[in-house]
């Protein structure tokens, strides 16, 4: 039925946005059945690397990174608390999305008494929180990052039974088979393959073998990887031998698309380790190549500078075999998600995977989604209400089957795949 007002319209869309079931296409989460790599709880949020970051902007030179490195994980949490939470209010996106946990953990957010919240939770088993954390942030359906070089990760799906959740899906990472290949040599070859740091014919068979076999072995949904700004395509080079040589072929073989998210900068401070990283400006034609040149292989695409994300956006109008998704990392912070999820409507309609979580603490779905979820909301809304003024009135099961797209169908059919029950 149509709705009469468009305050109503308005109403029911922001309503929906925060509560219709999500699909979660790129995470650091696990299931649990990979054990210690399932990161949740109280100091796992707190020592999240984007607070870590944080924090040490308060610190003095007499806290050094060694000092910090050399504490526990409780004793880390606690510094962080203290730089972040009281001695200075919670405002970032990373600190306050920690209070948008405690509250709809149902925790008293007003005590500031961060003992009694890990009290809370230590009360609870990893499965229980898996379960709450689904319901709370109503996520359906989360994707892994796995990569078979971890030596934990590798036994959990040669020697145990791998993924049992259903909840969750994998999807192989490659990194150091483009960005640290000599690295990655090494661990091919003490898996039993016969690569060789030369690109011989029979190292290209061997990086086939493997990559299909790990495709099978973990059905993985797609092959991920993080590219550096300076990434170049084509070029005289191993990343491009790699790409036409061996990932695209096994894309194609297993019908499965290719994930880049590019545009990082590793270890700009190495001192801070994974928070570290920083962003950098991106050459899009990369993108444009690959997918002129594959125009049957899919493209899942993300970037880091916001100086990218609208060139990025208007090469998804020349094709169909590119997806944009998320705001990654830095541009997940609510002025950025706003401003790229309006240009994004506006340039693609709703054919676009606005969010991803990035999480890599369990109980951050909940803010991740949460302070998401609202925006997208808010921005669609908008735009239904300038048709509603023009005498167009969407009804309820459009305004859900758009939201659906936007938060699931868009990923699983992109994929040629049917979403999980
Ligand atoms: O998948 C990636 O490469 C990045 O998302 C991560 O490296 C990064 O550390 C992550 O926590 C960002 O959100
Ligand atoms: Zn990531």
């Amino acid at each position: 039925q149509t709705i009469d007002s468009v305050t109503t319209v308005k109403e029911i869309v922001e309503q929906l946005a925060m509560t219709i079931p999500v699909t979660d296409m790129h995470t650091h989460l696990f299931s649990a059945d990979f054990g210690d790599l399932l990161l949740w709880g109280i100091d796992e949020l707190l020592i999240y690397h984007y607070l870590i970051s944080e924090s040490f902007r308060w610190s003095s030179d007499e806290e050094t990174y060694e000092a910090f490195w050399a504490m526990s994980k409780r004793e880390q949490a606690d510094w962080i608390w203290n730089k972040l939470f009281i001695e200075h209010s919670p405002v970032s996106e990373a600190a306050n999305g920690f209070i948008t946990i405690l509250h709809r953990l149902g925790l008293d957010v007003s005590s500031r008494n961060l003992n009694e919240y890990r009290e809370v939770l230590a009360n609870r088993t990893t499965a229980q929180q898996v379960d709450e954390v689904l319901r709370i942030s109503n996520v359906k359906h989360v994707v892994m990052t796995n990569d078979p070089f971890d030596a934990v990760e590798r036994e959990v799906w040669l020697n145990r039974e791998g993924n049992t959740d259903s909840r969750f899906s994998a999807a192989l990472r490659v990194d150091s088979l483009l960005n640290d290949w000599p690295n990655a040599v090494e661990h091919l070859r003490s898996l039993g393959y016969e690569a060789s740091v030369e690109w011989t014919e029979q190292t290209k068979e061997e990086v086939r073998r493997f990559l299909s076999e790990w495709i099978v072995r973990i059905d993985a949904l797609y092959l991920a990887v993080s590219m550096p700004g300076d990434f170049v395509y084509p070029a005289e080079d191993h990343r491009t031998r790699m790409i036409d040589e061996a990932m695209v072929p096994v894309c194609q073989k297993h019908g499965i698309p290719f994930a880049l998210m590019i545009g990082v900068r590793r270890r700009v401070n190495p001192e801070l380790r994974l928070a570290g990283d920083m962003s950098m400006d991106s050459d899009v034609s990369a993108v444009e190549a690959l997918c002129r040149t594959y125009p049957t292989q899919k493209f899942l695409i993300t970037m880091l500078a916001r100086s990218n994300q609208h060139e990025l956006t208007v090469l998804a109008r020349k094709f169909r075999n590119l997806m944009v998704f998320g705001c990654w990392w830095f541009l997940h912070i609510e002025s950025m998600v706003e401003e790229m999820t309006k240009f994004r409507l506006e340039l693609l309609g709703t054919s676009v995977i606005p969010q991803h979580s990035d999480c890599r603490v369990f109980e951050q779905l909940i803010y991740k989604w949460e302070h998401s979820r609202r925006i997208i909301g808010q921005v669609l809304a908008s735009k239904y209400e300038r048709l509603y003024n023009s005498g167009w009135k969407v009804t309820e099961d459009e305004i859900k089957r758009d939201l659906d797209d936007l938060f699931n169908r868009n990923f699983w059919r992109f994929l040629g795949k049917e979403q999980p029950e």
